[in-house]
């Protein structure tokens, strides 16, 4: 499992919590993946039941440092974007794609911007919209329940869900844009939770469901989508590498369920990137 591949990580740092930056650099470089990183903004915690933040803003960075990477003529494998904090953010993010999006690398959109039938402090509903015009230029999203009703416009229903109605919502984000879908929080019943995905090119949906595990962590979804770009580096396809993914947040929530009842602390995804990385071993690609 040596790569040799490169991303490139968009998101925040929150300095304490574990999401963002600190999740995906650590998950992809354990997939043998090269992982630069463009940090947007410094926090001391995430903005996710903390109160009292720091916030140290990095957007006028962020095209100086594109520019910097162009003119020693960089090229990245996959650009990974997730949690973003201004419009502003989003529109210089698109302006990447244009300049590093090439045939041969993909776009990873996690619009990591609302949970649980809320958007997340210090975002307005109109934030989604602007979100689902980065969705339209990504190879792939992973957007949970919530974020997926926000961006299509249709009202958030909490779960268990029936199977007519994620795949009507599959094919609603597929009209935004992107070629490739991975619906997370998707359970049909109290037993199984995993995620859903669609690829709009050869038509296919496929689940992947694992046994319900109590705890609602923090950061999963960054960790989960932090795992599937490091996957699919390895050269997974889709529904190989989301199963690699479920598996491996599965992990790291049961390990966490013994360690912290802190929700906010995010889940101990270290003790699990041994396993993350013998899976990836065992496809050997
Ligand atoms: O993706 C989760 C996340 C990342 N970064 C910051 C956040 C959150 C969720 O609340 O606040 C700053």
């Amino acid at each position: 499992m040596q790569t040799a591949k490169r991303a490139l990580a968009i998101h925040d740092i929150s300095g304490f919590g574990k999401c963002s930056l600190t999740v995906a650099l650590p998950i992809i470089s354990a997939c043998g993946v090269e992982t630069a990183v463009m940090p947007t903004a410094v926090l001391s915690t995430h903005t996710g039941g903390f109160t009292g933040y720091t916030w140290r803003d990095l957007t006028s960075d962020m095209r100086p440092m594109a520019d910097h990477w162009k003119s020693l003529d960089l090229k990245f494998d996959a650009i990974y974007s997730g949690y973003l904090g201004s419009f502003e953010q989003i529109e210089i993010v698109k302006s990447i794609v244009k300049d590093f999006k090439t045939e041969n690398n993909f776009f990873l959109c996690d619009p990591a911007m609302a949970d649980h039938g809320k958007m997340y402090a210090l975002f307005s509903p109109d934030f989604a919209k602007k979100m689902a015009e980065l969705c339209a230029m990504a190879d792939i999203i992973v957007p949970n329940f919530t974020e997926a009703a926000f961006m299509t416009g249709e009202e958030y229903i909490p779960g268990p869900y029936s199977k007519e109605y994620v795949e009507h919502l599959l094919k609603k984000l597929a009209e935004l844009g992107p070629k490739k879908i991975v619906l997370t929080g998707v359970y049909f019943d109290e037993n199984e939770l995993g995620c859903a995905c669609l690829d709009t090119v050869s038509g296919e949906t496929d689940y992947c469901l694992r046994p319900i595990l109590r705890g609602v962590y923090h950061g999963t979804g960054d960790t989960f989508a932090s795992a599937l770009c490091g996957a699919l580096l390895n050269g997974l396809e889709l529904k190989e590498a989301a199963k690699i993914a479920t598996e491996f947040t599965c992990g790291c929530i049961r390990r966490t369920l013994e360690i912290t009842p802190d929700v906010r602390y995010g889940v101990a995804f270290e003790g699990e990137l041994p396993h993350l990385m013998q899976e990836l071993e065992k496809y050997g690609k």
